[in-house]
């Protein structure tokens, strides 16, 4: 059966209920431009979704040479044809007309259009010249978590053994280094411990500071999927906003923003008093239980509910949740990753797990979620602050194993100090040292912290600034080189989802006037400026998407995210297949973990571990006594207050995120006309006591000002928990109708602008969500609303305070009920 849904209205689309280890049901979600009937497409071209990191698979319609829809791919095990808001109507941005066509080079203080050799040479000559008078500390290269793994490798081997600097990250580093850091704590080693599937065979889902409805809009759909169905799963949700999730939760839990770790250890502690360790699995592969047990032995509910002003009954109930549940599957995102203790308070639910010994079965395990729909690949390819395929910069055995890959000498690649994360980078551009730095898929001029502070450093006269991008972006404005971009369905390459998921994505259509892949540009870099091994030949041996991915198999076989077993016909054919893929594992690993902790051991490690309040780098003697038999590591944490907390003049906490309907910087997503009439402008959320307060309604102009800046938006009154404020941080300054909003150096609406210069001490993640700040009233509404959507998070408390969110006629999505198929056997519970 065929329904036609709003999916702008209904985001999540009709309802497909299933039972406890049953298999998810399958059903096709497309949307073709209005105008296009099915049996126009001429071609289906395989793709899956870079707005998310849920790696929900697609296929892309072509009619006429040119994009004209999407439909979900009906066999994968990521979504089973399911399809979000932003993977239906998203595309659309590619065909925009403001797309960059031709290279810009800075002439006279404007970027005049230039031809590729003109542009490249510019970026060569200016890359000799330094590495001649500076050396290679002079060059940063900062990218993005939304290229294809073949894009990231090249600039890894490029940056690390050709350029030979330390300075290379990805906007990972915002986005889930947190995720990376906790893995390597608690396991040794990054890599996803779960799977998707877990959904499936959970009992218990706990969410920590993840907003899974709007930012992983499939797996929610599995989810209330699951809680229509038979032996429901109970949610747990700490989240300080009335989400969707919260909403669903059977228990709820609002903290103080920044008090993640003060919750946890309570929560810990009230699974420890009442008996519900799990002894055999805690002796057999773990170490440092005795430390935690201790450590939280005072963490007491009624003593974390002082510190997170959230009842103690409620950690007592979520703590039953937790502590009975026979499978539980536990999420990580933002509220935990750029909140204050973020990898401290991401390594306590890997304890949460490790205590209670649920991992490695169907609906026992821990996502620590990736963001960005390529962030794992970034990571795993070396193009964030860690080598190649989980190497440990701190062991000589795998730089030489990595140098020999490379056919280069060890000491070519840089591994004396720790590779230098971006927050780092952009000090050092700041300080002078570095003069080049090269910003590939990211839009850091409204995604950074402080943008004055960000402006200005881009600006400065001595940095040579190169951008590749799609658009002329905030970012691309300051540069001096503007590389135009191809991307998704107008290029090849593979992308890793959360779960590990590998997907391959193929060129659909042209790109638009000279752009070129990402991957091109860097080959040509790497030509342009002669790399060699060290016996003389070119360092870069491949020349196109495929022989990529055949160089990147060789660097990852033997490591723990093996490629081995993978080719691009494979990811032609099942769709969608989970690493390690090799000899031993020829279909894919769903989970790690299933037999024991594998890559904790001193000589495999990716890292010895770091001290959780001061970042410090553990060496290997350390590590070898602390866990000479590679267990997992139980890694206690003290709650500690966050840095800035509300005084008189700024009494709000503040904190950022995101909304269903936009992606980011909305590069893409204002140029969806569904998606960005859902939320076409920024908007401030505060409870209702705390509006009634200061005598403030829906729609007011108001200011949230820090002390770092301030963003004028117009008020929505929501649950949210009172004493916080929320900003949305998808609005640049930018408009994409071409002129500036409220103008030049103090946009106003970019919520960037009220965040702070700080990260985690060990992951080096920005603090994103929390902030005090100031809120007052700039003009009344008189009767306007705020352009925010009532579907989410956002929703305003007093039902029809504002007229609900829809799309109308453009917004239809089919929805296609489809008889269980594939590949698929049903695991045993
Ligand atoms: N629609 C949409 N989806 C996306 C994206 C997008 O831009 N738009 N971006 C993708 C990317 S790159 C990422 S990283 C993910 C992010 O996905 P999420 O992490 O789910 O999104 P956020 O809105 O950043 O933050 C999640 C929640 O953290 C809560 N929070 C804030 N501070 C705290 C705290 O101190 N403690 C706790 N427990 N919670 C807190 C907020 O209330 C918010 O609801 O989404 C991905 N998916
Ligand atoms: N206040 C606040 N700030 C935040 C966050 C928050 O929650 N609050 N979240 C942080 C997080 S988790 C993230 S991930 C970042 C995201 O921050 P950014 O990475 O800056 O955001 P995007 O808008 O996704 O920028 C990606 C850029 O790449 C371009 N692009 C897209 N596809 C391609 C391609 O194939 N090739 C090339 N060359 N370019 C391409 C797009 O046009 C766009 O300009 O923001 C971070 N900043
Ligand atoms: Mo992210």
């Amino acid at each position: 059966m065929d329904a036609s849904v709003d999916r702008i209205a209904e985001p999540w689309g009709s309802r497909t209920p299933y039972d406890r280890h049953g298999t998810w049901p399958a059903r096709v979600d497309t949307h073709l431009e209005a105008g296009v009937a099915p049996d126009q497409v001429e071609r289906w071209v395989r793709a899956a979704s870079i707005l998310h990191s849920d790696g929900d698979a697609m296929d892309i319609a072509v009619v006429d040479g040119r994009m004209a829809g999407v439909r979900g791919r009906v066999d994968d095990r990521v979504n089973r044809g399911r399809l979000g808001p932003k993977d239906a109507f998203g595309w659309q941005a590619n065909a925009s007309r403001d797309r960059l066509t031709r290279p810009l080079v800075r002439e006279g203080g404007s970027l005049v259009e230039c031809d590729w050799d003109t542009a490249m040479e510019r970026v060569t000559a200016r890359s000799r010249e330094l590495l001649t008078e500076r050396g290679p500390g002079s060059i940063g290269f900062y990218t993005s978590g939304q290229l294809y793994l073949e894009e990231y490798y090249t600039l890894a081997v490029l940056a690390r053994a050709g350029i030979g600097t330390s300075h290379l990250d990805g906007n990972t580093r915002l986005c889930t280094a947190t995720a990376g850091e906790a893995l390597k704590e608690s396991f040794g080693c990054d890599g996803q411990p779960g799977s998707y599937d877990d959904i499936d065979h959970a009992d218990v889902i706990a969410l920590f500071g993840h907003n899974i409805a709007e930012t992983q809009p499939v797996q929610w759909m599995r989810i209330l999927d699951r809680l229509e169905g038979g032996d429901p799963p109970r949610l747990v949700c700490v989240d300080p906003r009335p989400t969707r999730v919260a909403r669903r939760a059977a228990v709820h839990l609002a903290p103080r923003v920044g008090t993640n770790v003060a919750l946890l250890n309570a929560l810990l502690h009230e699974i420890i008093r009442a008996g519900r360790v799990d002894h055999d699995y805690v002796r057999t592969h773990t170490v440092g239980f005795e430390e935690l047990a201790s450590r939280v032995e005072q963490c007491t509910p009624e003593w974390a509910a002082r510190i997170c002003d959230v009842p103690a009954a409620s950690i007592r109930a979520a703590a039953e949740l937790l502590g009975a549940a026979d499978r539980l599957l536990s999420t990580v995102l933002q509220g935990v990753y750029q909140s204050h203790q973020a990898t401290a308070a991401a390594v306590q639910i890997n304890n949460l797990h490790l205590v209670r010994g649920m991992l490695g079965r169907p609906g026992a395990g821990v996502l620590q979620m990736n963001g960005q729909p390529t962030a794992q690949n970034t990571r795993e390819c070396g193009a964030d602050g860690d080598l190649p395929g989980f190497r440990n910069w701190q062991n000589d055995d795998h730089v030489a194993d990595l140098a020999r890959v490379w056919n280069v000498d060890p000491a070519t690649i840089p591994h004396h100090t720790p590779p230098t994360h971006a927050m780092q980078m952009f000090r050092y551009a700041e300080q002078g040292s570095i003069r080049m730095l090269w910003i590939s898929g990211t839009n850091p001029a409204v995604s950074l912290p402080e943008l004055s502070r960000i402006r200005s450093i881009l600006r400065r006269k001595g940095l040579f600034v190169v951008v590749q991008d799609l658009f002329l972006t905030e970012t691309a404005r300051l540069a001096d080189v503007v590389l135009p971009a191809a991307t998704w369905g107008e290029k090849t390459g593979t992308a890793t989802n959360a779960d590990r998921t590998v997907h391959l994505s193929e060129k659909a259509v042209e790109p638009p006037g000279e752009a070129r892949p990402d991957l091109d540009v860097f080959l040509d870099y790497a030509a342009r400026m002669d790399f060699r091994d060290k016996d003389g030949g070119p360092l870069i041996t491949w020349h196109d998407p495929e022989s990529a991915f055949e160089a990147w198999k060789r660097c990852s076989s033997g490591r723990p995210c093996d490629y081995t077993g993978l080719t691009y016909d494979r990811l032609r054919g099942a769709s969608g297949v989970q690493w390690p893929c090799n000899a031993q594992a020829p279909d894919g690993t769903p989970r790690l973990y299933a037999d024991g902790i594998t890559w904790a051991h001193p000589d495999l490690c990716e890292s010895y571990g770091k001290d959780l309040v001061t970042g410090a780098t553990d060496d290997v003697v350390e590590y070898r006594s602390l866990n000479p038999d590679g267990k997992a590591v139980i890694r206690a944490a003290d709650y500690l207050p966050p840095h800035e907390a509300p005084d008189e003049d700024h009494p709000f906490q503040l904190t950022t995120g995101r909304t269903l309907y936009h992606f980011h910087t909305r590069t893409k997503t204002a140029r969806a006309p569904q998606l960005n009439a859902a939320a076409p402008d920024v908007w401030v959320e505060a409870a209702s006591s705390d509006a009634a307060a200061l005598g403030l309604h829906e729609g007011d102009l108001v200011e949230v000002g820090t002390r770092r800046g301030a963003v004028r938006g117009r008020l929505r009154v929501t649950d949210i928990r009172p004493g916080l404020l929320f900003l949305p941080f998808h609005y640049g300054y930018w408009d994409t109708e071409g002129g500036h909003g409220p103008g030049g150096d103090t946009p106003g609406r970019a919520a960037n602008e009220t965040t702070v210069t700080d990260w985690d001490p060990a992951s080096k993640q920005p603090l994103f969500k929390t902030a005090a700040a100031a809120l007052r009233l700039v003009e009344r509404g008189d009767g306007r609303v705020a352009p925010a959507p009532t579907t989410t998070a956002s929703a305003p408390s007093r039902t029809g305070a504002a007229p609900a969110t829809v799309g109308g006629p453009t917004a239809l999505v089919t929805e296609t009920d489809a008889p269980p198929r594939g590949r698929r056997t049903q695991e045993a519970p």
